[in-house]
C-alpha cells in the first residue's frame, strides 16, 4: 500500500539466555538469497539495502498502537494516510511501537505462502542441510542392506532392490525447556489441554501412524542444547529407527552455528522428509506444514486428508484416527495468519 521498499532486516541469531557470546544479529542476506527473494517476490514485496539510501538520518516515524483499541481499521487508515504524497519527501519511514506490525495480521494465508517461497537459503546452509539428509538416507540404506544380507537365500533379487531405499520421517519433538514453560502457560490461559505433548505421548502417537511402512528412519528435530532429557532415543516401536544429531554423527555440523542457523538447517531437513510430524502450536512446525502443503498443491495434488500423495504431515498434539496423530494441512484459503504463526488445534483434517 505504501509502495515502498522494505529495508533489509536483521535477524536475532540466538536466545538471550543461551549463547551470550553469539548474540550478534545476522542480516537477512547472510541467511537467505537476497536477489532471489526480490526476483521471486517481484511485483509483490521488495527488499532494499541501507547502502542504497541517499540520506540515512532523516527518518519519519510512524507510531503503531497496540492493545485492544488498536483495530484493523485503524491500521488500514494509518497506512492510507502514509501513502499520500505529502510523505513522499521522506525517503525512510520507520515503523515503531510495541508491535510494530499490522495487528492482527490480515493478509490471506496464500499471500504469506508466496513470501515463504521467496526465502531460499544461501548455498552454505543449503549444503549443510543436504549433508544431514544424505546421512539420514545412508543410515536407512545401511539398515536395509543388512536386512537383505541377513535374509540372503530367503529373498530373490527383486526383493532386495525393493529394500534399497527406505523413507525417513522427521519428528519435531517440541519438548525443550523453553517450550515446556511456554506451553503450560498457554494451556492454562486458553483452557485447551492439547498443546504440551510429553515425549511418551509423541512416541506412542507416532507408532500408530498406519500409513508409514516399516522400516522407517525417524529423524528427531530437537534443539538438543535446550533439552534436559537424554533418553529420547528409547521407547520407539520396532521398525522405527530413531536418530538425533549425535547418533547420526552430524553434531559437528550444527555445533559450528548459532541458534538461528541450527534451526534453519533442521527446518530444511523437516521440509524434505517423506513424512513430517510436529506440534500444531509451534510456529516452527506450522511453517513447515505450510510449505509442505504448498509443495503438495504445486504438484497438482489436491490436499486431501485421506491420501498420502505429496508431502503428508501430522500433528502429534491432536488425537487422530486409531490413536495416531491427526493428519495436518494448512488451510490455504484462511484469511488470517493467526493459525499459522501463533498456533491452533484446527489442523484442517
Ligand atoms: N535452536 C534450534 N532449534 C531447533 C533445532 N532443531 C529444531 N529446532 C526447533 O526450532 C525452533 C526454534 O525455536 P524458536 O526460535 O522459538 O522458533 P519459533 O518459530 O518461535 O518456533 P516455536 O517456538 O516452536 O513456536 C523450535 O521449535 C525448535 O524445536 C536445533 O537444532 N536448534
Ligand atoms: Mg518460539
Amino acid at each position: 500500500m505504501l509502495n515502498r521498499t522494505l529495508l533489509m532486516p536483521s535477524l536475532s541469531a540466538s536466545l538471550f539466555y543461551k549463547e551470550i557470546d553469539q548474540l550478534q544479529p545476522i542480516s537477512f542476506d547472510k541467511v537467505f538469497q537476497f536477489r532471489k527473494f526480490n526476483s521471486i517476490c517481484n511485483g509483490f514485496v521488495r527488499l532494499g539495502q541501507y547502502s542504497e539510501l541517499l540520506n540515512q538520518t532523516e527518518v519519519l516515524e510512524m507510531q503503531k498502537g497496540s492493545g485492544r483499541k488498536w483495530t484493523l481499521a485503524r491500521d488500514l487508515d494509518q497506512l492510507k494516510e502514509f501513502s499520500t504524497n505529502q510523505y513522499d519527501q521522506y525517503e525512510v519511514i520507520r515503523i515503531v511501537g510495541k508491535h510494530p506490525f499490522l495487528w492482527h495480521d490480515h493478509w490471506p494465508i496464500k499471500d504469506y505462502a508466496k513470501i515463504f517461497e521467496g526465502l531460499v537459503l544461501v548455498d552454505e546452509f543449503a549444503k549443510e542441510a543436504e549433508r544431514v539428509i544424505s546421512k539420514i538416507r545412508a543410515v536407512g540404506r545401511e539398515f536395509s542392506d543388512n536386512q537383505v544380507l541377513a535374509k540372503k537365500g530367503e529373498v530373490d533379487n527383486e526383493d532386495s532392490t525393493k529394500f534399497s531405499s527406505i523413507p525417513y520421517m522427521a519428528v519435531h519433538m517440541r519438548i525443550e525447556k523453553d517450550w515446556m514453560i511456554h506451553c503450560k502457560k498457554l494451556e492454562q490461559r486458553s483452557n485447551i489441554n492439547e498443546i504440551c505433548s510429553s515425549k511418551e505421548e509423541i512416541i506412542q502417537r507416532v507408532a500408530n501412524i498406519k500409513a508409514v511402512n516399516n522400516p522407517t528412519v525417524v529423524y528427531l528435530a530437537v534443539a538438543d542444547s535446550l533439552l534436559e532429557d537424554n533418553t529420547i532415543l528409547s521407547g520407539w516401536k520396532d521398525g522405527l529407527l530413531p536418530f538425533e544429531k549425535k547418533k547420526l554423527g552430524v553434531s559437528h555440523i550444527y555445533d559450528k552455528y548459532p541458534y538461528l542457523i541450527k534451526s534453519a538447517i533442521d527446518y530444511e531437513v523437516c521440509l524434505r522428509a517423506d513424512v513430517f510430524v510436529g506440534n500444531s502450536f509451534s510456529t516452527f512446525s506450522s511453517l513447515i506444514v505450510l510449505e509442505r502443503t504448498q509443495k503438495t498443491i504445486s504438484m497438482g495434488v489436491p490436499s486431501s486428508c485421506n491420501n498420502n500423495v505429496g508431502w503428508p504431515s501430522y500433528a502429534y498434539n491432536v488425537m487422530g484416527d486409531l490413536d495416531g496423530p491427526k493428519k495436518w494441512f494448512t488451510n490455504m484459503s484462511d484469511t488470517s495468519l493467526q493459525a499459522v504463526s501463533y498456533g491452533s488445534n484446527r489442523v484442517s483434517c
